[in-house]
């Protein structure tokens, strides 16, 4: 009796180790701006040692971008592996002559923040961050450039001002935004991007995003105790 109980609490020990192990965090990071601007290389305010970016655009600088775009699919996470994740800009509004998504930056732009995509003259543009599991959650930080800007996800809105520059540290509240523990529904976690201050004339920036996905604790240590469980099982049936 008092062997069994050993035996269980060890295994239950090592199937916890052994998920612990296997669930990690992967962190897809993603530059946005105009076609043909250069690729930030480097890590975000994310807590992730990997520095391999995507490279989202759409149009060339300052030409209005047509929404819904086709997704962008095949983005890797930040060691380069690849992901089922995607992106879009799916609406802005009102859509007018004068509101819509354009990018801006020059083609040498290698920097996070330098190039950039943004809503229109208060405009409220809504993008999809696509391909997610449902059943984990997510840590998204968002970064702007040099505009104050509001970001919404879920209802819930945060605000990053405009002190933010391209100088490579990254200021929460200045440079960027972050969600903590967002579930997707559908597989997509739609953010709205939107002027921040005042009238609702100016940009609303998304100069790149970071998506950390987030073992969830709870269903890893039921994973665990179901191996503990059936191991014991056998072993009363052997
Ligand atoms: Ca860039
Ligand atoms: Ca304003
Ligand atoms: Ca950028």
């Amino acid at each position: 009796m008092k062997k069994h109980a050993i035996l269980k609490t060890s295994m239950l020990a090592g199937a916890m180790a052994a998920s612990v192990t296997v669930a990690q965090a992967a962190t897809v990071n993603v530059d946005l701006g105009p076609n043909g601007a250069g690729t930030y290389v480097g890590t975000g305010a994310a807590p992730d040692a990997g520095t391999i970016w995507n490279n989202v655009s759409f149009a060339a600088s300052g030409v209005s971008i047509t929404v819904p775009t086709a997704e962008v699919t095949g983005l890797v996470d930040s060691t380069g592996v690849a992901t089922g994740m995607g992106f879009r800009l799916e609406s802005i509004s009102p859509s007018t002559s004068t509101t819509q998504f354009r990018s801006f930056g020059n083609g040498g732009t290698t920097d996070l923040q330098g190039d950039r995509l943004f809503s229109r003259n208060g405009a409220l543009g809504t993008v999809v961050i696509s391909g997610l599991d449902d059943a984990k959650t997510y840590d998204i930080y968002l970064y702007t450039a040099g505009f104050n800007t509001n970001y919404t996800i879920g209802g819930i809105t945060k605000n990053a001002d405009a002190s933010s520059t391209s100088n490579g540290t990254f200021v929460e509240g200045e440079d960027y935004v972050l969600f903590s523990g967002i579930s997707s529904t559908s597989n997509e976690i739609s953010i709205g991007v939107q002027d921040g201050v005042g009238a609702l004339d100016s940009f609303g920036v998304l100069s790149g995003f970071q998506v950390v996905s987030v073992p969830e604790p709870s269903s890893t240590v039921m994973i665990g105790a179901g191996l503990a469980f059936l191991g014991l099982r056998r072993k009363r049936h052997a």
